[in-house]
Order: C-alpha cells, then structure tokens, then sequence
C-alpha cells in the first residue's frame, strides 16, 4: 500500500553545525562547549573530537550539489554561534557571515530552502566562562543579541528560523546527567537551564516579530523532542504515568511556548526547585512558535513507580525520573537501532496525535527522525535496508497521522551525512551518506537513493 503525501510536503534533511562542519578553529571561529568538551579524556568515545567532523565547511558546494541530486526541498543545518560571534557577543566575525552567505545562496540556486537553527549545543566557550553559560541572568539577553545578528545578515533569504534544537537535551544530558557539554551533573540544575532557554527563545522570536517579520516574512519557531511513552498497562495509574513522563518530557517546553506556563504535574512535584516566569515573561512565551517543531526517535513503556522505583534508565531518556514516579521499559520483541534507542513506528503517530490535541493541531515540521545501524561499506556501498525499513515505517505512521487529521507540514531526515554524534563521537551512523575518512568522499547509502524515490513521488 502506497501512502501519498499532500502537495507542498516538504522533505529535507538536516545536519548541525558541530556536527558536520570542521574548520573549528578557522576563518576567525571562537571556540565551543563542545570544542572544549571534547578535549577532556573520557567524555567522548576513543576521544573523537569536531575538529574535522564531515569537513563541511570546505565542502559545501559538493554537500549542495548532493542535496540537489536527491531532490531535496529543504536543507535544515544549524550556524555555530562562535563563528558569527566568537567571543559570544561583541564583535562580529565577517568571515563567518561569509561562510554562511556562501552556503545560504547556494542552497538557493539550487532550489533548496534553508531552515536555519540558531542553537544547536555549541555554545561559544567564553559565555560559560564569563556569565555561567544557560544558568547566567544573561543569557537570553545575549542569545537574542546574537539571533538578531542572523537575523539582519540572513533574514532576506532565510524564511524558517528555529530558535534552539532540542532544550531537553541540553538541559537534562548537559546539566542533569553530564554527559554532554558543560557536562554539569545535578537534580536541580536542569530546571534553571530550561528556564533559560525558554527565556532566550522568547526573546529572540520578540526581536523576530518587532524588527523583521514584517519586511522579511519569515516564520520562526522553536524544535523539541519528544520519544513516545505508552502505558505498560491498562490500569489508571500506568495511564497517568505515561501521561506524566510525557509533561516531563514535551510539555516542560512546549505548555510555556504554546499556553504560557508549565505543565501543573511539574509546580505540583518540583515546587520551588521549578522557577516561575513573570507575567511579562509568560506573554512572550505564550504563542512564541509560528509552527510546532519536534525531533521525534523512539518509545518506551511507562509506569507507575510511585512504590517501585527502578534505577535510571539507559542515557537519560526518561529525564530526570526520580521527579516523575515514572519506570520505563521497552519490548523484548521490539527491534532496536545501534543506539539501543527501540524502532516504533505507530508510537510516532500517536505522539502525533497526542500534540494535536493538547495544542490545538498546530502545523508540525517533523525536524529530525532517523536511526543509526552498523552499517558496512563491502565494494564501495551501503546497503543499508534495516535503516529503509525504519524510515519505511515512520513515514507510513506520518502520513497516517496526516490522513487522521494531524498538520504534519514537512519531514526532515536525520542525517545527510555520517556525522560526529556527540558523546558517541564517529560510532553512531546516523547518515544517508557515509563519509569516507581520508578522503571525505561521499557515499551515497542505499537509504539516500530510496529517499530521493520518496520525494519524487511524494509518496512511501
Ligand atoms: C538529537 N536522548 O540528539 C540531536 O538533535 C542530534 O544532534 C543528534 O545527532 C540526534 O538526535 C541523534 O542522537 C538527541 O537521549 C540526543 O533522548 C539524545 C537524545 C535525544 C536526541
């Protein structure tokens, strides 16, 4: 059976800046959280580092000319803060607007629609010295400064703008668990660095709609992710938990952007370890997105722990869980990617659905999705088919969400490119294309061309 896609559905793919560029300390670039993170023995796997990654940055006319065979309609990459700013702030670094001139106006000519992310984790090294990066007062004041640079030097060519990827990510592995850059471990820290960078989104989408939406007519909003949580059983307490991990989950960000405050489960449990937002701030915060942008890779089972408490789960997915009550699980018969991370396509739709409701069916952009495999290189391809029958799956849960009444608007693959995937370093491959290591050839995957089919039909 053949699911057809709307007319207008956008595809893309998308990568990020740390992870795909090189060139870290070139042209003028500041260094990053991550620049330094890396260095320090045993945060990332056999000590792989960004310092090349895919080398994007010296190869961005080949990497488009990719892009274009495969027909792609939108290009998702995120700018390193450090190279428009290196020192965060201050002076503005003309190489690095260059750079992105050069990558902008190619995807252009090529027909391909940027859609730009403002923050993708590499906060500039010397914000985290000077004022305590995501945990300083000023923070959202400076994250806007910088938006507003990109703003002015891009805005008459980018028309989708996305404020900061993923702050569950940031907050809970960068601040809860340590595990990604600053590498900060604690219960409550999390909480004030969410706080922040909901603060900061709200600040630059302001400095968005008073000084350039009008002329540029663009559209700015902001991506989360979000796993699927199933009840594990049919009792009400099981329901309630997934219910509750999701608010942990989704809600922590999505509840401020879309009605201006925190979920209720999360003032009731955390009290004054959650900060609270003035009325002012909640008015900027409420309706900040133009769209709903979420990163969407797996699910697991939830359930009551309220009298069960089950140790921390693998890589922090469940956030910080001794505040939710919540264990999680996964299915024996459930496959999984090399990540560990359990393939469900219909959790995907469901979460979906879950969105459509609780936000009134705001227009979605799914803004990653994708699965790393042990792929194998035999006689210069990859046949990668466990990674086609992944994305086979999502897409079909997609336009089945789509035909029950949820926007999904556009769909962007994670990832163009094998690339460097943080504390994993080079051993996750997330990628449609390998790259090869001494000569940074690209290598289209089978995945890649199966892709291209996909967009030229419109349809999986
Ligand atoms: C996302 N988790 O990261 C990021 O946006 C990408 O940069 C990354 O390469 C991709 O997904 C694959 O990991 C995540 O623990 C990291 O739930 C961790 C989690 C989720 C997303």
């Amino acid at each position: 059976m053949t699911q057809q896609f709307p007319a207008n559905f956008i595809w893309g793919s998308a990568t990020s800046a740390y992870q795909v560029e090189g060139a870290w300390n070139q042209d003028g670039k500041g260094p990053s959280i991550w620049d330094v993170f890396c260095l320090i023995p045993g945060k990332v796997q056999s000590g792989d580092t960004g310092e090349i990654a895919c080398d994007h940055y010296h190869r961005i006319s080949a990497d488009v000319a990719l892009m274009k065979t495969m027909g792609l309609k939108a290009y998702r990459f995120s700018i390193a803060w450090a190279r428009i700013l290196p020192a965060g702030r201050g002076v503005v670094n003309v190489q690095g607007i260059n750079f992105y001139n050069k990558l902008i106006d190619e995807l252009l000519a090529a027909g391909i629609e940027p859609w730009v992310t403002l923050y993708h984790w590499d906060l500039p090294a010397a914000l985290e010295f000077e004022i305590d990066g995501w945990l300083g007062n000023e923070i959202a004041t400076v994250f806007a400064e910088y938006a507003e640079v990109c703003f002015t030097h891009f805005g008459n060519r980018v028309k989708n703008w996305i404020t900061i990827n993923e702050a569950w990510v940031v907050a809970i592995l960068g601040y809860g668990h340590g595990v990604f850059a600053p590498g900060k471990k604690s219960n409550d820290l999390p909480y004030l660095a969410a706080h922040n960078l909901l603060l900061a989104h709200a600040q630059a989408v302001n400095v968005y709609r008073t000084k350039f939406q009008k002329q540029q007519k663009g559209f700015i909003g902001i991506t989360n992710n979000c796993d699927w949580r199933e009840p594990l059983t049919d009792s009400v307490a099981d329901k309630e938990a997934a219910q509750r991990a999701l608010e942990f989950f989704l809600a922590w960000f999505a509840d401020p952007v879309y009605k201006g405050d925190y979920p209720a489960v999360m003032k009731e449990r955390l009290g004054n370890r959650l900060p609270t937002f003035t009325q002012e701030q909640k008015m900027l915060l409420k309706g900040s997105s133009d769209f709903f942008g979420l990163n969407h890779y797996t699910t697991m089972y939830a359930s009551d722990a309220t009298n069960n408490k089950e140790l921390e789960s693998v890589y922090g997915n469940g956030g910080l869980s001794e505040d939710q009550d919540v264990n999680l699980s996964v299915d024996g018969a459930w496959k999984l990617t090399a990540m560990q991370w359990a393939i469900v396509p219909w959790g995907c739709k469901k979460l979906l659905q879950w969105i459509e409701e609780r936000y009134d069916n705001p227009n979605i952009f799914i803004t990653e999705n994708g699965g790393a495999f042990d792929d194998k290189l035999i006689d210069g391809q990859v046949n990668d088919v466990d990674r086609i029958d992944f994305f086979k799956g999502y897409i079909t849960a997609i336009g089945e969400a789509i035909d029950a009444g949820v926007n999904v608007k556009g769909y962007f693959i994670w990832s163009l490119l094998d690339n460097f995937e943080w504390a994993s370093g080079y051993s996750k491959k997330f990628g449609i294309h390998a790259v090869e290591k001494d000569s940074m050839n690209r290598i289209a995957k089978a995945s890649a061309l199966w892709y291209r089919d996909v967009i030229t039909n419109n349809a999986v």
